[in-house]
């Protein structure tokens, strides 16, 4: 029996179990990378893990997401990191180099390698052929420990990519599309590899646009494999020696197999609030836009740009539409700036952002009361603009940028344009915004500002643990709700005692204060509990309110694993209908805890309603021991010891 591609590279990274889907196995780690929104608190775990260098083969710190700078915090917060990478042997991208995964993708991807990433989109770097996952910053500081990450083997799904795409068309409604058929939660404990005969159309931006999108699947990651569309990327950006061919065997076995028909595909968008709700253009019709922003980790490379900037040149944006555009990074920004496409887009009338995230995390360009906003971007969960009433929808540049010109959402069949020169033969490659660590690193300062705080610890799991259901949600809670990320807040991602104050804010601002009032309690929700965002601060805030277990229809993987980490209790309603029994501030209580962990059920009581319900708490071993050391700084401690 052939081996897929995911299994090839697994197989060779193994660490510890058995490989085969559902299993619990740990795999090495090669090399991580951090950004700053998660990138303090990950740093902060990693001095206190106490080691003096990293061990991967290469890790990297970006600063992309807090740019704007409006209080000293963001600046603090960049220093820090600068100079903790320079302690501990990170190279370090510079504010101004672009967004993590664009820059990731260009000068350090790896086919064959595996990378962790403190970010959700770190799958991007499947693009090309690289095991590419998404964690918390915790699990990514002790990967550059040296410690190998443990997941469940996943299923692997093949995408088998059948014809070629129309002019207008573009890979972003492919993602599309499998987020239509697939959902945001049906990605879970999948990898989605990618084959068929449509490849050989694809470069490799294209591919990274499907695999940094597969995040909002669910899915662990998403793959390519590396073939002669691979190379062509890596000699452009003068690194063909760190190119090697990946495939899978010609028999190779999947558990799932789905078709797309590339010839058949249309321009389609993401409507609000959920990266899944997919239509075409052509259903939604032609609605009136307010806002066009173009970039983001999904759709801000050079090709993209220049197709943007070739719709868009010698005409005018609508008088009703404000676009802006973030390219994705500065060798894209001096790129287009050099051939002319820059001006092509200026002269449109197009606001130019700096490299960087920017309005894709609410820093910047929120749109106004019930605007409509379309994004090249990869999510759209509600309030995330930074506008409450705002409809965002995702779609391709092709859409965005021919939109943009009408004023109302088009089909950008309706206004084809022959695109050349979208590939060049060499990238501008220049990597002086990247700083090479300390060769000693016993010497470097790292430097604190005040808006550093400790994190906070959970205390050793208790034989009886009780409390109120002090909040109660339904399906499909992203991180965004659970911590919100505007440019208000993203300041603050090294303070968590002032952002615990904003935790689950945009739907119900009195939970901080009720939870502190009650001593903490539990969370109950619906399905795909905590999808979204890397940000273990979705864990560290309910965990400084002092929350203690969260019990819900289902879980997301990263968030998941995050409440493990800070000792909260993960727990999944064992009869779903039991999610209908319970109303906010019964009074639920658990006995005989740490050997109901252990087991893996729990009888938990509702005492206001007099009834009792099982839920499942399914951990591997270590987790089990992680909760009952409350959470898993404590479990290294005490494993170090
Ligand atoms: C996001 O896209 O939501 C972010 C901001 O990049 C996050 C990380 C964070 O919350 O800091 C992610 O995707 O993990
Ligand atoms: Fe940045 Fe947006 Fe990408 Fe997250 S999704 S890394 S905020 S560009």
């Amino acid at each position: 029996m052939g081996e897929n591609l995911v299994y090839k590279i697994l197989k060779k990274h193994l660490v510890d179990g058995e490989l085969k889907a559902g299993n619990t196995i740990s795999i090495k780690i090669d090399n991580t990378l951090t950004q700053d929104s998660t990138g303090t608190m990950a740093y902060l775990q990693l001095e206190a893990m106490g080691i003096k260098k990293v061990k991967t083969e290469k890790s990297v710190a970006f600063i992309d997401h807090n740019m704007l700078q409006q209080g000293f915090e963001n600046a603090d917060d960049h220093r820090y990191i600068q100079t903790a990478a320079d302690k501990y042997g990170i190279y370090f991208s510079r504010p101004g180099n672009g967004i993590c995964h664009q820059v990731y993708l260009e000068r350090f991807s790896k086919p064959g390698n595996t990378l962790l990433g403190s970010d959700s989109h770190t799958p991007t770097a499947g693009g090309v052929g690289m095991i590419a996952i998404g964690a918390g910053g915790l699990d990514v500081a002790l990967a550059m420990a040296g410690k190998a990450y443990s997941i469940k083997a996943p299923e692997v799904v093949k995408v088998n990519l059948i014809g070629k795409l129309n002019n207008m068309v573009a890979s972003k409604d492919i993602i599309l599309e499998v987020l239509r058929r697939e959902t945001v939660k049906g990605g879970v404990g999948k990898v989605y590899e990618y084959g068929g005969e449509g490849l050989k159309y694809l470069s490799v931006p294209q591919r990274a646009t499907i695999t940094n999108m597969g995040a909002e699947l669910g899915a662990t990651t998403s793959i390519f494999p590396s073939d002669k569309k691979t190379l062509e990327f890596f000699k452009a950006q003068g690194r063909e020696d760190e190119w090697m061919e990946l495939k899978p065997d010609a028999d190779a076995v999947y558990d799932r197999v789905i078709d797309i028909n590339l010839d058949e595909l249309v321009p389609m968008a993401a409507k609000p609030h959920s990266p899944d709700n997919v239509d075409t253009i052509k259903n939604i019709g032609k609605i009136k836009i307010n806002q066009v922003a173009i970039g983001s980790c999904t759709n801000s490379s050079y090709e993209d740009l220049m197709k943007v900037a070739q719709i868009l040149k010698g005409k005018k944006v609508h008088k009703d539409v404000s676009l802006v555009i973030a390219p994705g990074s500065r060798q894209v920004m001096e790129m287009i700036s050099r051939n002319g496409a820059l001006a092509d887009i200026i002269s449109s009338g197009a606001r130019i952002l700096e490299n960087s995230c920017g309005p894709c995390i609410g820093m910047g360009q929120s749109p106004g009361t019930d605007a409509v906003s379309l994004r090249t971007f990869n999510r759209n969960f509600y309030g995330r603009s930074g506008t409450l009433s705002a409809k965002v929808y995702l779609v391709s540049p092709e859409t965005a940028a021919v939109s943009a010109i009408t004023g109302v959402l088009t089909d950008p069949m309706e206004m084809p344009v022959d695109f050349e020169n979208l590939s060049v033969d060499r990238f501008i490659t220049d990597d002086s915004m990247i700083i090479k660590p300390a060769e000693d690193g016993d010497k470097v300062e790292v430097e604190r500002g005040p808006n550093i705080k400790p994190f906070p610890l959970n205390t050793e799991l208790a034989d009886s643990v009780s409390g109120k259901a002090v909040l109660k949600v339904g399906d499909n809670i992203t991180t965004d709700h659970i911590m919100p990320s505007n440019a208000k807040l993203l300041p603050y991602r090294s303070n968590i005692p002032y952002l615990s104050g904003f935790c689950f804010s945009t739907i119900d601002e009195d939970f901080p204060k009720r939870a502190e009032e009650n001593g903490g309690g539990f969370i109950v929700g619906g399905d795909n509990y905590g999808q979204g965002s890397s940000r273990e601060h979705a864990a560290l805030a309910p965990l400084y309110l002092g929350i203690k277990g969260v019990i819900v229809k289902s879980f997301a993987r990263i968030h998941k694993a995050n409440l493990i980490n800070s000792g909260i209790i993960p727990m999944v309603f064992e009869n779903p209908d039991d999610y209908g029994r319970i109303d906010q501030m019964d009074e639920l209580v658990i006995d005989d805890a740490i050997n109901k962990v252990e087991c893996g059920k729990i009888t938990v009581k509702d005492v206001t309603k007099g009834f009792e319900f099982d839920v499942i708490v399914e951990l591997s071993d270590s987790d089990v021991e992680v909760i009952k050391a409350g959470g898993k700084l404590n479990y290294t401690k005490k494993t170090a010891n």
